[in-house]
């Protein structure tokens, strides 16, 4: 049975079909326009209050710098401070385009509709995806101001690209303003199945917002065809292969394309002598442990934190990982602390930790060394470089960028990575000691054979790992994508 869409609304929440009204392109548009929820840049003020803005370090712009530069590109995005507006601005060869939010908008679009409706939805479902009405109208206001932003910049017939689930209504309003534009959109989180997908009570208006692109990019070939079959079942379009078939003649197409690292330089930064003598400095200040496990992670319910924690609780407490021997470090960046699920998640770790560390822990040293702190990109690469496991485990990820700079860091043959079968990763790297991070003694089974597997075994695994990660860069996927989006239309 399948469950069809709403007919076209009369409801007064379809804020996002009012009829719009075609702009011009300006003469002397962009001819390539990310569109994103962040710009790449920070703002920084020095001991005299001079104002000025560095890139902030992140796979994403180093791929898209070289392309925005080539190209006299412009990067569209919010930059970070709410009620605030600040003019566009030249930086590092390309255009810096800012889209103002207000306190409240950052409340309701972001913190609301995108990271406490969409982010839970699309991820299993893990914790409970939350509903209001106010939040879906800040999301329709926000999302037509970046659009209307996008059109204003972009020159005639420009590639225009826009970035993840915040601004999933863009492909379309930005069609409606400007036909002539050639639309990619990439999803960096993972589409969720149909049955999950329909309870969103916005449902048609979301689909219709991305079927504007000519290219929907996903993780995986599963987000891809998660989307392939709602359009079809769902909204009734014709779908041919990888095509949906627009009522205008237009296609758009959906296909997996795995984002990736720029391997080479977090190898470099690896090799550093600076980063081998802060490996070394750790190392001997966690008690120079025979075997370190290590987890790094965004403070976020998706990455199984909690059950990752119990898995290494009971190893400790059972003796089947000494504890005198092994430490596990587990690194938590904050995230979305004024969400209050995250809030809660913060506590439950805290908790689960203290009670590990003060039933396992020798004196003078705890097993789990816990750091809920944001490192430097030297000290993570230092943190690669010791890991003898490195620990991956979330319920459900889009790819998951942690496991592939752990591979491209820790250039000692014997290193192991434990995933998550529910990461995108997994599909790529199907060498690494799997998981099923719901089944706990499973998991504890999988971390103690990745710790005492054989040097040969490991290493058999780890080239083959190395092997992956450094022919399918973050470089590949951009031209990937941007060639693909190059050759789509009628
Ligand atoms: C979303 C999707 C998808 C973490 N702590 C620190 C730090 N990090 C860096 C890591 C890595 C990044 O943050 C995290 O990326 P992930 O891919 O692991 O996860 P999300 O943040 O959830 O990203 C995900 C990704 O988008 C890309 O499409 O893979 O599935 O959820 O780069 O190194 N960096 C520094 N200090 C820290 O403390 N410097």
């Amino acid at each position: 049975m399948t469950t069809e869409f709403n007919p076209a609304p009369t409801d007064p929440e379809a804020a996002a079909e009012e009829p719009t009204t075609p702009m011009d392109a300006p003469s002397d548009g962009a001819s390539f326009v990310v569109v994103a929820n962040r710009l790449p840049v920070d703002r920084t003020t020095d001991d005299e209050g001079e104002v000025s803005w560095r890139t902030s370090p992140g796979g994403l712009v180093t791929a898209l710098e070289p392309v925005m530069r080539r190209n006299g590109g412009a990067w569209v995005g919010w930059h970070g401070a709410p009620d605030e507006k600040v003019e566009a601005f030249e930086h590092d060869g390309f255009q810096v385009v800012p889209v103002p939010l207000t306190a409240d908008e950052v409340e309701e679009y972001y913190e609301g509709f995108s990271n406490a409706t969409l982010w839970p939805l699309y991820h299993d479902a893990v914790a409970f995806p939350e509903f209001h009405r106010e939040w879906w109208d800040a999301y329709v206001v926000v999302n037509k101001r970046f659009a209307e932003r996008a059109a204003e910049v972009a020159g005639e017939g420009a590639t225009v690209w826009v970035q993840d689930y915040q601004l999933q209504l863009v492909p379309q309003m930005l069609r409606a303003l400007r036909p002539d534009l050639k639309i990619g959109f990439f999803l960096h989180i993972p589409f969720p199945p149909v049955e999950l997908f329909l309870q969103l009570p916005w449902r048609r208006q979301v689909l219709e917002g991305l079927l504007g692109a000519d290219l929907v990019g996903f993780q995986t070939a599963g987000g891809a065809a998660n989307f392939l079959r709602l359009s079809r079942n769902n909204a009734e379009r014709k779908v041919k292969g990888d095509a949906v078939e627009m009522p205008d003649g237009r296609l758009s197409r959906a296909r997996a394309f795995p984002i990736s690292i720029d391997a080479q330089s977090f190898n470099d930064m690896a090799n550093d002598p600076e980063v081998i003598k802060q490996s070394e400095a750790l190392l001997e200040e966690i008690g120079n442990p025979e075997i370190v496990f290590l987890g790094v992670d965004r403070l976020d319910y998706t990455k199984g934190l909690r059950q990752r924690i119990r898995a290494f609780g009971e190893l400790f407490e059972s003796g089947q990982l000494d504890p005198s021997k092994t430490v596990f470090i587990q690194v938590a960046t904050p995230s979305r602390e004024r969400v209050e699920e995250y809030r809660k998640l913060r506590d439950d770790i805290d908790l689960l930790v203290g009670r590990i560390n003060s039933h396992t822990a020798d004196l003078g040293r705890d097993p789990i060394v816990y750091r809920h702190a944001s490192f430097g990109r030297d000290m993570m690469a230092a943190m690669y470089r010791i890991a003898d496991v490195m620990v991956v485990t979330p319920l459900r990820d889009g790819m998951n960028l942690v496991a592939k700079e752990y591979i491209a860091c820790h250039d000692d043959p014997e290193g192991a990575l434990v995933l998550s079968e529910f990461a995108g990763a997994a599909h790529e790297l199907k060498q690494a000691y799997m998981v099923n991070p719901y089944d706990i003694n499973g998991m504890k089974d999988t971390l103690l054979k990745a710790a005492a597997d054989s040097p040969a075994n490991r290493r058999r695994r780890m080239r083959a790992l190395r092997k992956q990660v450094f022919t399918h860069t973050i470089d590949k996927w951009a031209d990937d994508f941007l060639t693909e989006l190059r050759g789509t239309g009628h």
